[in-house]
């Protein structure tokens, strides 16, 4: 049964025989069939929209490897193309927006985006991949946090200094307000929809939660990923992950979350002493990790177990999203380690 997966059960901080394990951006450019997927497709947003091939690459990774978790192929940036800001993928550059939020008027305009009408291609891509899954393994939806979709839809793409958000953010945070105010509306309503299509969980990636000051992410980003959290309200189990936001792990535990996805900064053993056993955490293998040889691979995926110890729940994770370069057969072998590792560190202090 589904709700007895691993990573259900880990959610649910319930005991489980192995640690679960899946990896931010698992469908993706390091894998060859993904690449020749987007090339059948003709572009990335093109891929997102077609849901038999979102599908597709959704299950590629899970074919390789014994993940224990899907995540549905989309893009956090689906809500702002959703709302007229004309997305594109710049090759060897990124996301960028044709129409970019510069005025009062430009936020004014915007509406809430129907997560059937205008996003329905996600909600049918959740149920393509349902039926395929069969219950194999538990499916997760997502969303951007709203700070985090703010960023781009007020830069016009990737921020590398985040000059004019944060401009914007002291000169004028009313409007501010009111723009994050309406993005968690829209986000709430899309994972809503995502969870009807059978979303067996949700994630809220706030990528840019950690640029801001401790006083600002409390007033600018972590109240609007609570809103979203209450709106869900535990029909499925809910993971918010600011990336950088390690010092501020007790406030994040505190909005209701199920879980709280950790980057590679925070030891995850001193980051449960923190937070208690209130929440789940999944993380948090550095990236940079999967471009080492086995042994090391094998060596700081074992740490971090060890480090967590043989408490329920436990998903283990990247700290962020694996990267183009890095070879499959490394994956194989982090996925592998888990499993294995975390079985005898589980079955030890069983019999110990
Ligand atoms: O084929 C390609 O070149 C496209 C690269 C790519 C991919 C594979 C983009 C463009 N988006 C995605 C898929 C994606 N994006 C998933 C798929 C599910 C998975 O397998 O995990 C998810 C969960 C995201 C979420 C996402 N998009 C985030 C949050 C997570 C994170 O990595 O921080 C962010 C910030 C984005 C924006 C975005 N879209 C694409 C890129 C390259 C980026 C990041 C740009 C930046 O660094 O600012």
């Amino acid at each position: 049964m589904l709700s007895n997966s691993r990573f259900l059960r880990a959610l649910r901080r319930e005991p489980v025989d192995a640690t679960p394990v899946w990896v931010m951006r698992q469908a993706g450019r390091y894998l060859p069939e993904y690449r020749a997927t987007r090339e059948r497709a003709g572009d990335f947003l093109t891929l997102c929209k077609t849901p038999e091939l979102a599908c597709e690459v959704t299950l590629q990774p899970l074919a390789r490897f014994p993940l224990d978790a899907a995540i549905v192929f989309s893009d956090i940036l689906t809500i702002p193309d959703a709302m007229g800001l004309g997305l594109s993928l710049v090759e060897g550059i990124g996301p960028r927006f044709a129409h970019p939020l510069r005025s009062a008027q430009d936020i004014r305009r915007l509406g809430i985006p129907d997560p059937e009408d205008d996003l329905g291609y996600v909600s049918n891509a959740i149920r393509l991949i349902k039926r395929e899954l069969d219950d194999k393994v538990p499916l997760i939806g997502f969303c951007g946090s709203p700070w985090t979709l703010a960023t781009y839809m007020i830069e016009g793409g990737s921020g590398h200094d985040f000059k004019l958000v944060k401009q914007m953010l002291y000169d004028e945070p009313a409007l501010l307000h009111q723009l994050l105010d309406l993005l968690a509306k829209a986000s709430s309503a899309y994972l809503k929809a995502q969870i009807s299509a059978g979303a067996d969980a949700v994630m809220i990636f706030d990528t840019w939660g950690g640029i801001l000051s401790s006083n600002a992410y409390h007033s600018f980003s972590l109240p609007y990923i609570k809103h979203i959290v209450d709106e869900v309200d535990n029909t499925v189990p809910t993971i918010a992950f600011t990336k950088g936001g390690g010092l501020w792990l007790e406030t994040i535990a505190d909005i209701g979350c199920s879980a709280l996805g950790l980057d590679w900064s925070t030891d995850v053993g001193e980051a449960r002493q923190r937070v208690g056993n209130r929440v789940a955490l999944q993380g948090n293998l550095d990236p940079a990790i999967l471009r080492a040889k086995p042994a090391a691979i094998i060596e700081q995926a074992t740490a971090i177990l060890n480090s967590f110890g043989a408490h329920p729940g436990h998903i283990f994770n990247l700290g962020h999203g694996i990267t183009p370069d890095i070879d499959p057969e490394n994956v194989a072998i982090l996925v592998d380690t888990v499993h294995t590792a975390s079985a005898a560190i589980l079955q030890s202090a069983k019999h110990g």
